[in-house]
């Protein structure tokens, strides 16, 4: 069996010998390169856009202004620092930066409004003058009787979390290559969607889908951010089809700050009714979502509403979501979109009621969380299976919660400043339906083409384990091809940590049919009905193996579909885990050291504990830097002040702490034919809040009573 081992990426040695092909290093013959004038501002009308000057520039082949075909800064206005408003086209990437600058376009600069609160003010500048207001979208998720509650209650505490706006920086910045041959288009795009992408552009430039094909190459990072089919990659498409080019657009990294989809910016409102004994009866609240210039339904402000209850018990419950329009870079998915959110936003509330009823932060979870699952919580979210008070008290037992904790207290002894927090949560993985596609070679061996979409997380890997281990043959044998739509017809991809789940699944179900193909052949050639064992069929003292019977088909021999699709519908399936954070506080200069990060996580059956604890490690690094470090600011006029890597600090493996990386025992797998629950952002949900508890643990040893309520700590917030 391969399912469980910790087998090294089959990977890593295309990659880390610099083989592996990414967006860029694909160079057909006589590609031309794609460039965008970009307004300097972030609110502005654009009264005139003049190319003359940019079309005689050297190595210019062509220029697409306003009206021309292409929907840039629609409506004639940029609603944000960075949006486009027109593209080049040049032989030459720096004759191509040189046209650009030669671009005259006049502006009429319009107040902008960049604080959310500000933007809902009455007489507020508006992003979207047709909407009449500045507020995009607003839903109520409720149950219970909450009035009733709230009266009963004997404490009532309310307050506002926020959580920063973040920039998911994904090392490879987005880029997009399309070539148009005269009869098809073949796109390749540092994407998590190629299926969407190829949908899109089909439609948009009145394509058949056969016409269009796209590849995802190697992906040097998404986690989230390129799970949109951007304007860059229909107007590159289109620019090349109508060229009938190869045209690549590859963004610069302060581009790509501007330009792709910004994460987290949550702010709750809450109110909170609990009984003195520190049982939570009663929540209420709005969550704010800052989305920026352009609503595209992202729905991040639903999640973490309907997720606000976390892993307790809640009966009671009324929140608002609300996505509110400002002239920024649009808010989209990053990495646990809107449950990170949710669980920061719960663990504070509790580590909040704790200390004001004077409970220890380990008891009133004990005395709040779901006892048995299902369970339906108060906005309707089924969570699936899973035993939340063993497996914290295992969890907190596994993580030596307490040592930790009395170690702490002895270093204070001797002057070190050490905090310990801790978190708990159970979050949403996993939904839609998913395409698997595998063929039996020649030889026996097997080729599996997946509709998942992996960009980093190893799932070559792992669906390979999950398909020997089905079909039982050696892993060697099973090849996994992905990101291509020219092999699967349709297909989700890699987000909402359901590629192993829904993928996966899908790649059982489609091994499943093989075998039941194949035993129908190996019937005939038998003449009785054989067993399956280690790849050969067995029956009346003859043996065949399965490169036997795959062979004979291909001889015509005997009939069998030696390829065959699988799609599977996954519901969502629900994670529970304990992460305690360990830092040390510099008093002299407010500076935060993460020392030691430890995970306990029930997510089923894990496939393969390296991978998974490698998901850990990651998730939690970007969860720290949300704690810590990273934040996207703007000026006053809507200029993104950090918009690099110097000044948006993404902490870096001298910033990591040392890890401990556990996977509960018991588990509770999934239903799903994998039996998994996803992991790939379960740490990034985690350990935001594990470490605000344990800054916070940390400062109260000099400072009693700090409360922290609001992301990044940086040391200028320790030093207030
Ligand atoms: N795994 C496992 N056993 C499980 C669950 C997962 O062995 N029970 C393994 C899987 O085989 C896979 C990895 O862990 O190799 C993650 O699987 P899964 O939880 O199914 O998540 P996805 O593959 O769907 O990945 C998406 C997830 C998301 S939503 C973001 S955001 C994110 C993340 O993955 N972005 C990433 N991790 C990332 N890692 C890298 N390197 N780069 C990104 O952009
Ligand atoms: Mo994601």
């Amino acid at each position: 069996r391969y399912i469980g081992r910790p087998i090294p990426r089959v990977e890593d040695d295309v990659i880390l010998s610099g083989r592996a092909q990414y967006l860029d290093d694909i160079e057909p013959p006589g590609v031309l390169y794609a460039g965008f004038v970009r307004s300097p501002y972030a609110h502005a009308k654009v009264l005139r856009v003049d190319l003359s000057d940019v079309r005689q520039s050297k190595g210019v082949v062509a220029a697409f202004g306003p009206g021309e075909g292409f929907d840039f800064a629609p409506g004639g206005k940029v609603r944000y620092q960075g949006e486009a408003v027109a593209m080049v086209v040049a032989r030459d990437r720096y004759l191509l930066q040189d046209a650009i600058e030669k671009a005259v376009v006049d502006y009429e600069p319009l107040p902008a409004v960049v604080d959310m609160f500000e933007a809902m003010r009455e007489g507020a500048p508006l992003v979207d003058e047709s909407l009449g207001t500045n507020i995009a979208y607003e839903a109520v998720y409720q149950g219970g009787d909450v009035e009733k509650a709230m009266r009963e209650a004997e404490v009532r505490i309310e307050g506002r979390i926020s959580t920063q706006r973040l920039v998911p920086s994904a090392m490879e910045p987005r880029g997009v290559l399309a070539v148009y041959d005269g009869h098809s288009l073949t796109i390749w795009s540092s994407t998590q969607v190629p299926f969407d992408i190829r949908k899109e552009v089909a439609k948009h430039l009145d394509l058949p889908l056969s016409r269009v094909r796209v590849i995802q190459p190697f992906v040097g990072g998404a986690f989230g951010s390129k799970l949109l089919v951007y304007p860059e990659e229909l107007w590159v498409s289109k620019a090349a089809y109508l060229m009938k080019a190869a045209v690549k657009w590859v963004a610069t990294r302060t581009e790509d700050f501007k330009t792709t989809t910004h994460g987290r910016a949550l702010v709750l409102d809450y109110k909170v009714g609990a009984a003195r004994d520190g049982r939570v009866l009663a929540i209420e609240g709005v969550v704010y979502a800052d989305a920026g210039a352009y609503y595209w339904g992202e729905g991040l402000a639903d999640t973490a509403a309907q997720m606000l209850p976390g892993p307790y018990d809640i009966r009671h419950g009324r929140v608002r979501a609300v996505a509110v329009l400002t002239n920024k870079t649009p808010l989209s998915a990053y990495r646990g979109a809107g449950r990170p959110e949710a669980t920061f936003f719960i663990e504070r509330i509790m580590d909040r009621l704790a200390d004001e009823l004077g409970l220890d932060r380990v008891e009133i979870r004990r005395r709040n969380l779901i006892r048995e699952l299902p369970y339906t919580n108060v906005f309707g979210i089924t969570y699936d299976t899973g035993d939340y008070p063993g497996t914290f008290e295992r969890g907190l037992e596994r993580l030596g919660y307490r040592q930790l904790k009395k170690w702490a207290d002895e270093e204070f002894k001797k002057g070190r400043v050490l905090g310990v927090g801790f978190s708990i949560y159970v979050e949403i993985t996993t939904f839609g339906f998913e395409v698997a596609v595998l063929r039996a070679e020649r030889d026996g061996s097997f080729t599996l083409y997946t509709a998942v979409t992996p960009h980093g997380q190893g799932l070559a890997t792992a669906l390979a384990q999950v398909v020997a281990d089905e079909l039982e043959v050696p892993m060697e044998r099973v090849r996994v091809v992905w990101g291509d739509t020219a092999y699967v017809p349709d297909g989700i991809g890699t987000m909402g940590s359901r590629s192993i789940t829904a993928g996966g699944s899908a790649a059982v179900l489609a091994a499943r049919k093989l075998k039941g193909e194949l035993a129908k052949a190996a019937e005939k050639l038998l003449g009785c009905r054989p067993e399956y064992r280690e790849g050969s069929f067995i029956c009346g003292g003859n043996s065949l193996s399965i490169s036997d019977v795959v062979k004979a088909v291909y001889r015509g021999k005997v009939e069998a579909n030696l390829t065959v699709e699988a799609v599977y519908q996954a519901d969502a399936t629900f994670p529970f885990g304990v992460h305690v954070a360990v830092v040390e506080l510099d008093p002299e200069t407010g500076f935060v050291k993460p020392l030691l990060y430890k995970s306990y996580d029930d997510v089923g059956v894990v496939v393969n504990p390296l991978l998974a604890a490698g998901q850990v490690m990651g998730g939690a690094l970007q969860g720290i830097a949300q704690a810590l470090y990273e934040e996207a600011i703007y000026d006053q006029s809507g200029n993104l002040v950090t918009a690099n890597l110097a000044f948006y600090y993404v902490p870096t493996a001298a910033e990591a702490p040392r890890y401990e990386v556990y996977f509960a025992e018991p588990h509770h797998p999934s239903k799903h034919p994998t039996g998994t629950k996803g992991i790939g952002e379960a740490a990034a949900i985690a350990s935001t809040p594990a470490v605000v508890a344990a800054v916070e643990d940390a400062i109260r040893r000099l400072k009693p009573g700090v409360r922290i309520d609001k992301t990044p700590i940086t040391p200028e917030e320790i030093w207030r």
